[in-house]
Formats: structure tokens, sequence, C-alpha cells
């Protein structure tokens, strides 16, 4: 049984206690994450259409390490079994996957529903409840249909009629057993890896313009998406509905100076706040990036900013369209101002804020940009809170990867975890944040995008080299189990 929060929170030797010493919340939500073109593979199967992801890694190039594929990956479509034995395993409450929106509807609209694709899900929703095991569950992930993608994807507005028909579609096929939904996973990384930098699916370059209009159509898709089941769903169905947002915490390089202390403001502002602002907010992009774009913009010889405009209509529509905050959290930066010579659109001339890593921190072996900083967690969720309302709050992922070859006993993994669980103990019980629940990243390890397989988030290994696929436990994973059954941190010697 879960104790509840300990009284010496209250009175004034609060000092002396020991957050390891707490238990989480009761029915805290503990979870794992993962994302269908990581784990799936059958990237043609049973009628399945392509995504951009099928495209991207089909297509030569050096994008992806050793040019690797999701077109088998755990292959999660014929072993869900064996994902289910693992989820068990760990004793998770809840899971978090995401939805193949090409394998349910091949070429991205609902006129061919491919009822394969539908029995599998129906299939790990179904099996899921049975265990006793809660389905949060992600309608798109990074892989957009490729149909739609060659129809200007998250560029064009007509991705957002797509989306809203597909979460319609979702809602009405699976919402009377799923009641935890997120809309878009990282809007933030499809903008700006994918239509930016083009190092993520589909590849676009279009530095300065790209990742605006991509995240204002992916922002209105989400807010239709949350009105189509305020409307339809909710009363029959009862459930929750949010987008996943990820962003690093943000510490000033020079603690001293007022010029980073605001370029600090400002990385949170281009990343988190950008969606935050006008989900939770007023339905409007964050004051500092409509100045700071626009004034770029006016520079560089544009008529107009190359932030798009929300109208006051739109705005009044994505205003209030998230039921809780969903965030993901990896990593902190140290920021320092830069002025931008304004020679090249780019978001990051624009933000006008260089990152460092400070190099005392513990880099995870698996990602160079992942610095470990348990603290940075703390942080950004007090920020979240003060910010929009004392939000309830999932942390839908966290994760630190390993490198291949990944050992199974990752001990120096399991310490970043049971210290980043301590400052979420801090968060709810020092701080009064109201966090719900934690969901590692990732399950399994799998297709770590351009990584491929060479970088390791999962719970349990899994040997790509073995046509079986087997799933084997690191640390890692008992020790979650034991956090999970005891619903607190446990010292090694208990
Ligand atoms: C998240 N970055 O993405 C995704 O939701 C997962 O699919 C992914 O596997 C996980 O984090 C680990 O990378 C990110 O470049 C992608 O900073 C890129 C970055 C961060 C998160």
């Amino acid at each position: 049984m879960a104790s509840a929060p300990p009284v010496a929170l209250t009175s004034p030797d609060y000092c002396n206690w020991n957050p390891e010493d707490a238990s989480f919340p009761e029915q805290f939500a503990w979870g794992a994450s993962t994302a269908a073109y990581q784990i799936e593979g059958g990237w043609n199967a049973d009628g399945k259409g392509p995504s951009t992801w099928d495209t991207f890694t089909h297509q030569a190039g050096d994008r992806v390490f050793e040019n690797q594929t999701g077109d088998v990956a755990c292959s999660s479509y014929t072993l869900w079994e064996e994902d289910l034995k693992c989820i068990k395993q760990l004793g998770l409450t809840h899971y978090r996957f995401s939805l193949s929106w090409s394998r349910l509807l091949p070429d991205g609209t609902t006129g061919f529903i491919n009822q394969k694709g539908v029995d599998y899900y129906d299939k790990m929703i179904d099996s899921l409840l049975a265990n006793g095991v809660t389905p949060m569950v992600t309608l798109y992930h990074f892989d957009l249909p490729q149909s739609l993608e060659d129809r200007g994807g998250w560029r064009s507005s007509a991705t957002v009629e797509a989306f809203e028909a597909y979460a319609q579609f979702c809602f009405r096929t699976f919402g009377d057993r799923v009641k935890l939904w997120i809309t878009i996973n990282e809007p933030y990384v499809v903008a700006e890896l994918g239509y930016e930098k083009g190092t993520m699916a589909p590849g676009v370059k279009a530095p300065g313009t790209g990742a605006y209009l991509s995240a204002h159509n992916m922002i209105k898709a989400h807010a239709s998406a949350w009105h189509a089941y305020d409307k339809l769903f909710r009363k029959q169905h009862g459930g929750l509905v949010s987008i996943a947002l990820n962003s690093d915490w943000a510490e000033p390089f020079h603690p001293n100076s007022p010029a980073d202390h605001e370029a600090a403001k400002r990385h949170i502002g281009f990343c988190l706040d950008w969606f935050a602002t006008p989900i939770f907010l007023n339905g409007d992009y964050p004051a500092i990036m409509k100045s700071k774009i626009s004034a770029m913009s006016k520079k560089q010889g544009y008529s107009s900013s190359r932030l798009p405009e929300f109208t006051e209509e739109e705005k009044m529509t994505i205003k209030g369209t998230a039921d809780f905050f969903s965030l993901n959290y990896y990593t902190t930066r140290k920021i320092k101002n830069q002025d931008s010579s304004c020679s090249q659109p780019s978001t990051t001339e624009d933000k006008e804020a260089e990152e460092v890593t400070d190099p005392s921190w513990p880099v995870a072996t698996g990602s160079s940009w992942l610095a470990v900083v348990p603290w940075g967690l703390r942080h950004l969720l007090k920020y979240i809170k003060d910010t929009y309302n004392h939000p309830i709050i999932y942390i839908t992922e966290n994760g630190f990867s390993q490198s291949d070859p990944a050992p199974l006993d990752d001990s120096q993994r399991w310490e970043y975890f049971r210290l980043t669980l301590q400052e979420i103990l801090k968060a709810i019980y020092i701080d009064s944040v109201q966090v719900r629940g934690y969901f590692v990243w990732s399950l399994l390890d799998n297709f770590e995008w351009s990584c491929g397989y060479s970088s390791r988030f999962g719970l349990f290994h899994v040997d790509f080299e073995n046509a079986a696929l087997p799933r084997v436990p690191y640390r890692s994973a008992i020790e979650y189990a034991r956090v999970i059954a005891n619903n607190k941190l446990m010292n090694s010697h208990e």
C-alpha cells in the first residue's frame, strides 16, 4: 500500500526528510513507452501503407547509422505476446504505445480502413486491459503516411483535416477501452528535425520557415482532434486527451549575466512554450517568439514574419485543448546569449541562444546529446506548474541510452533512473507539483531514429542479430519492477 505524503513536510524539520523514504502517491501511473515505427516492423505486412520513415530509411544516403531501417525492428507486430510478458514482468500499471497511422489507414485517409491493422491494436488493447494495464495511446509518433507527405505533409493544411478524421476514427474504434490519448508526439522534434534541418523523416531542409509552418499545422491538428473528442466522445467514453511536449531544462551559462538569463528563457520559449503557450494558455505563440522572429524576418527582407499567425477564431479554438500535461524530458543545457548575424534564416538564429553542455555532467553512452541531469527535471516540473496553471502532469518519456554492445548489468544507468525518481519525489512533496505518472523510454531496445540500433534505450535488451529477437531484462528492469511493486524507491539492502 502506498503511504500518505510525509507529515514532516509541513513541520519545521522537513529538512531532515529524505525523499528516498517517501512513497509515490497512491494510484501513481508506472509506465514504459514505445512508438510504432521503432518497434513494430512489418513495414508492409497485411496491407500496411508506407510512412515517411519507410521512405526515409529506404532511400540511399547516410541519414541513418549503417543504413539501418525499421523494416523488422523488434517485430512487435508478430511478437506482441513477448512484449506483454515484459510489461507483466515489470508490473507496469500503464503502457504507452503509438498507432501506426498507415497500418490503420494505408493512404492516410478514412477512404480505406485496413481491418488487419485494427485487429492488431484491438488485440493489444484487450490483452493489456485483461492484465490490468491501462493503455495510453499516441496517435502519431513521427510516422506520417507517405501519401499525405506527398501532398505536403505537415506543411499543408490538408494534413490537419486528415489528422482530425484519423483521430475520430481511432476514438470511435478504440475509445471504449482507451481513456488516455496523446495526439502528437513531440511536435517540436517533427518540426525542427523533420521540416527544418531534415535529419529525420521526411528529411525536408527548409531553414527558417519549415519548422514554423509544420508546427503551425500540428497545433491546429491537435486542437481539431481535441475538439472532436470533446464534442463527440467525451461524454460517452470519459477519457483525456493531450499532446506530448519535449523540453530541455535551461540554465544561464553565466549565472550573473542577465542576457544569459533571458537566453535561457528563450531556449524554453522556442521549444516547450512554442506549443504549450497556445495550447494551455491563450491560443497564441509566446510573445518572445513573435517579436524575435518578426524582427529577424524584417532584417532579412521578408515582407512579413516567417512565423505564421493564428486568426482570432483559431486562437479561441486552440486555447485550452489539453486535459493534462504530457512531458518528455531527457536533458538540460547551459545557455549563452548569442547575438545573431541575421544572415541565414533559421530557428537557431531566431532564438539567439547558444547551447553548452557542462563538461562535468555525465553523458549517456548511447546518445551524445543526452547529458544526464536529473535535477533539471525538477526545475522543469516547477516551471510547468508555475507557468501553466498547476496542471496534472504525466512524464510520458524519460530515459538513458547505452551504446551497443550494452551490458545487461547497467548499474550506472539504474543510478540515473534512481536519481531522477528522487527529483520527482521532491517535485511532488516539496514543490507540490501534480505529477501523476512516470513512463520510461523505452520498454525495449529499438530503432533509435538516425542512430538505428546502435543506441539502446530499452529496459529489455533485444538481440537484433537473432531472428527470434529475444527480449532479456537489463538490471534496470529488475530494479524498476521493485520500485513499482513497492511504490517507493528501495535502498539496495531492502
Ligand atoms: C524522443 N533530440 O525523441 C522520442 O519521442 C523517441 O521516439 C526517441 O526514441 C527518444 O526521444 C530518445 O531519443 C527525441 O535530438 C528525438 O534532442 C531527438 C531528440 C530528443 C528526443
